[in-house]
């Protein structure tokens, strides 16, 4: 293989898991110096007295289990639980200007931030500022604003429900509705499809269900490296018989074979767990004709031998069906093979699988939502499962992979640019004020807002707003027309540097550490993506005698703006957060009745799903089936020398967190600056593997947007696409492409052209 010669490109023969796993943890945590302090608390993630785990939102088997081994779990715990530390001497023994010119791995690097910081425009330097000097300057900059809608409240899916549901009041008390977040970049295509079909923007599956089911559909998801913990499940399904079946352009080791960590055995004997029983390598951005090719297949089977679709389902509890037959009649296969670069065989094949399936579940990930019509994407997965009624009973389901660990929960209490009119009403009958009910902003609406000078304000609960965002060309300019940022975050990063003159840093306590309060040691609530919610208590030392935790900063701020005689004690809420919930709870009366007690008892406790008991929440009573014309998605816009590059998390990285340079299942070592490429994309171009590169956004009239000098890679990957990675490829994802209903960029699936190297 071309490849073998190429400076840290290497085969990958092992499974995925394994004795590699355990290598690469032990690799992780002597690099932080976390080796007895990191070691201690990976034993408490996700233990039932523990902390919940800032790695992913998997569920943990009703948090009572044994140490779920996850190594990048535990690379996650291990750069927060660090030893290094980001203090106030570190930061400012650079300019800003100089620090601008770090990696992002270097910034992160320092380590904690142990002081609050404000930028000083004489030294270009960050300065150490007292908590309550820096309470008021965020106070004065709110008071100052012409118009609420100034001000954007950023959340990253990581803060609790009880910082979230505080930060939502805050803006919202202040008069918006401005809530761009990390979901807009990653799931909202869930959030947005989900209720139209099913009522509810949430999975409908437990844990328990995989247990049950006999086919799992994953689209677009590489657990292995994101969702490591569901590799158990996964191993576990296969073992018992479960068939798997992959759909995702690139091969991904985990999900072809797998070596649990845990498993003594395994471990022992170095065998393996095949997972996938069969691979479709379907094209970037191929899923939705995928889809509908495999109902299309599966209604020629009903109408062959029947007994194949749920027609008492069909007819009790959905609408839409004929015209969604009618749809799938006009489709061509020629159009479906086409745009899946599926074979009409290879769908057959599924659809033949799926047709004699008892239970099946279906999962996606970020494959499946960063694209320009994901949101209908959704609603075709839907569709495929209403078929045969696989929503709403056991061993069945849909199961929206969820990103950060808490991105689900801070959508339930309130973190949404469109809340809904029954939370609007239900925090004015609470809180006592007219709550406002005109959207706000999602993240691509709240860049456009500050290009054009409207925001004073920025507050950033955690999360790397910019670097995550798409192009930075107009993103990072964008972000220094803004009067004063604010961050609320536990490590230096980009978005930090990036500003329109004033800007404080405030250093916050993570997971993995004590949080005290004036009543004793408080515990935040979080929820997985199966609706459990469950406590989290932290364990370690906080890093530096000077962090406050995420409530106490928001109330800090809040009580700074609105002064002690406001209707809201927030300094009194800081004090047991048992009072927070208790507000929670009132807001949400049904779904959080007995909060605090529940949250109580091992394991916490599910918040009400009622599409997993077949109650529609939708205006018609009934789970829709939606059908689409095909609304112009086409991201190549008909240009045959356009390729699809979809960006991608290598296993050494938490989003724009780059823990290292490797990437070894994928089999990249000390490197992230490649491109894989299909090798006859290649050779039409004159170009071959271990060529530097130049990728270009291909309908960029500025010009400006292009990644120089990356190294080709070729893979098995079908004609016309592409992979790199995330972030250093958001440059080429143009900020106009997105999900049109949900706004989430096409991250997936951006538009370039591939040229040799232009020094
Ligand atoms: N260790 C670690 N864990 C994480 C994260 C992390 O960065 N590191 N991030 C967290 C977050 S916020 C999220 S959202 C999740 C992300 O978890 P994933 O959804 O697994 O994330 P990605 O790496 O973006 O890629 C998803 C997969 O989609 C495939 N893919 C790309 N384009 C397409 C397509 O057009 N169709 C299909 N079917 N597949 C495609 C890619 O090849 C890849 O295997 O993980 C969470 N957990
Ligand atoms: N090209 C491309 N772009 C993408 C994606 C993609 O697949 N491709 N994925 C998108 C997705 S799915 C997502 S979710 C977004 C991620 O967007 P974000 O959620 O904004 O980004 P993160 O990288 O997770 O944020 C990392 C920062 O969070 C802060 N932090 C860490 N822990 C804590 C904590 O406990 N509290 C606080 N307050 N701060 C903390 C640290 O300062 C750290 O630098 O990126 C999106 N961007
Ligand atoms: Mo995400």
């Amino acid at each position: 293989m071309a490849d073998i010669k190429i400076p840290g490109i290497h085969r990958y023969d092992s499974a995925a898991g394994g004795w590699g796993a355990l290598k690469a943890v032990a690799g992780a945590l002597s690099d932080q110096a976390t080796v007895i302090e990191g070691g201690k608390t990976l034993l408490r993630a996700n233990q039932p007295e523990g902390f919940d785990c800032p790695g992913c939102a998997w569920p943990d088997p009703k948090h009572t289990s044994s140490f779920e081994f996850c190594e990048n779990g535990a690379k996650a715990v291990a750069w927060e639980a660090t030893t290094k530390r980001a203090t106030p001497e570190a930061i400012g023994a650079h300019t800003v200007a100089e620090l601008k010119t770090w990696s992002d791995h270097a910034l992160e690097d320092l380590g904690r931030l142990t002081h609050p910081l404000a930028y000083d425009p004489a030294s270009d330097r960050y300065l150490p500022i007292a908590w309550d000097a820096a309470f008021a300057r965020v106070a004065d900059a709110l008071r100052a604003l012409d118009h609420p809608d100034q001000a954007e409240f950023y959340a990253s899916g990581r803060a609790s429900n009880e910082a979230a549901f505080l930060f939502q009041l805050l803006g919202r008390r202040v008069g918006t509705n401005n809530f761009p977040d990390c979901s807009n970049m990653c799931h909202e295509p869930t959030s947005v499809g989900l209720p139209d079909s099913i009522g509810m923007g949430k999975g409908s599956v437990s844990l328990e269900d995989f247990d049950h089911a006999d086919l799992i559909l994953c689209f677009g998801h590489n657990p292995g490296t994101n969702h490591p913990r569901m590799m158990t499940t996964l191993r576990d399904a296969s073992r018992r018989g479960a068939t798997i079946l992959a759909f995702n352009p690139l091969k991904e080791r985990a999900l072809e074979r797998f070596a649990a960590p845990q498993d003594p055995v395994e471990m022992a004997t170095l065998t393996s767990t095949p997972i996938a029983s069969a691979y479709y390598q379907l094209m970037v951005g191929g899923d939705a004709l995928a889809v509908q090719g495999i109902m299309k297949a599966v209604l020629a089977l009903e109408a062959a031998r029947g007994g194949v679709l749920d027609h008492a389902f069909i007819a009790e509890h959905t609408q839409g069906f004929e015209a969604l037959a009618a749809v799938l009649e006009a489709l061509t296969w020629d159009e479906i093979e086409a745009g899946s670069s599926l074979s009409r065989a290879q769908i057959e094949a599924v659809a033949a699988v799926y047709a004699n399936s008892q239970a099946t579940i279906l999962c996606y990930g970020m494959g499946l939502t960063q694209h320009r019509n994901a949101s209908s994407t959704v609603q075709q997965l839907v569709n495929l499962l209403l078929l045969k009624g696989n929503i709403g009973r056991p061993g069945a389901g849909i199961c929206p992979l969820r990103g950060h660990s808490n991105v689900q929960g801070d959508r339930t209490v309130g973190i949404w640019e469109k809340p809904s009119a029954a939370f609007s009403d239900a925090l004015d009958r609470v809180f006592g004020f007219a709550s406002p009910r005109v959207y706000g902003h999602t993240v691509v609406e709240a860049i456009a807002a500050m290009e054009a000078g409207q925001t004073k304000v920025f507050i950033g609960l955690g999360g790397n707003f910019a670097v995550a965002a798409p192009d930075p060309v107009r993103t990072f300019a964008a972000m220094e027309k803004v009067g004063l940022t604010v961050h609320v975050a536990t490590k230096l990063n980009r978005t930090h540097l990036l500003h329109g003159g004033a800007s404080l840093l405030l250093p916050c306590l993570g997971r993995t550490e004590i949080d005290m309060q004036a009543s004793g040691r408080q515990a935040v609530t979080v929820e997985d993506s199966m609706s459990m919610v469950h406590a989290s208590r932290g364990l370690n030392a906080p890093a530096s005698d000077q962090l406050k935790s995420e409530p106490a900063i928001i109330a800090g701020i809040a009580a700074a703006l609105f002064g002690p005689d406001d209707s809201v004690d927030w300094l009194a809420l800081i004090e047991d957060y048992d009072r927070i919930r208790d507000l929670i709870e009132a807001v949400f009366p049904e779904a959080f009745a007995g909060y605090n007690e529940r949250v109580r008892q091992p394991g916490g406790f599910r918040l009400p799903l009622p599409h997993a008991d077949r109650v529609w929440k939708t205006p018609s009573g009934k789970a829709q089936f939606l059908t689409h014309v095909r609304d112009g998605a086409d991201a190549r816009r008909g240009d045959p020398e356009v390729l699809l590059l979809t960006t991608v998390r290598s296993h050494d990285q938490y989003n724009t967190t780059i823990y290292g340079q490797d990437d070894r299942y994928r089999g990249v070592f000390g490197r992230r600056d490649i491109v894989f490429a299909n090798a006859l994309d290649l050779a039409e171009r004159g170009l071959s593997a271990g060529d530097r590169i130049d990728l270009l956004a291909a309908f960029d009239t500025g010009g400006e947007r292009v990644v120089r000098g990356f190294t080709v890679v070729e893979r098995e990957i079908p004609r016309g696409c592409l992979a790199a990675y995330y972030p250093e490829t958001n440059i080429l994802v143009a900020l106009d492409d997105h999900d049109r209903r949900s706004g989430t960029p096409a991250y997936k699936s951006a538009p370039v052209r591939l040229r040799a190297h232009q020094g």
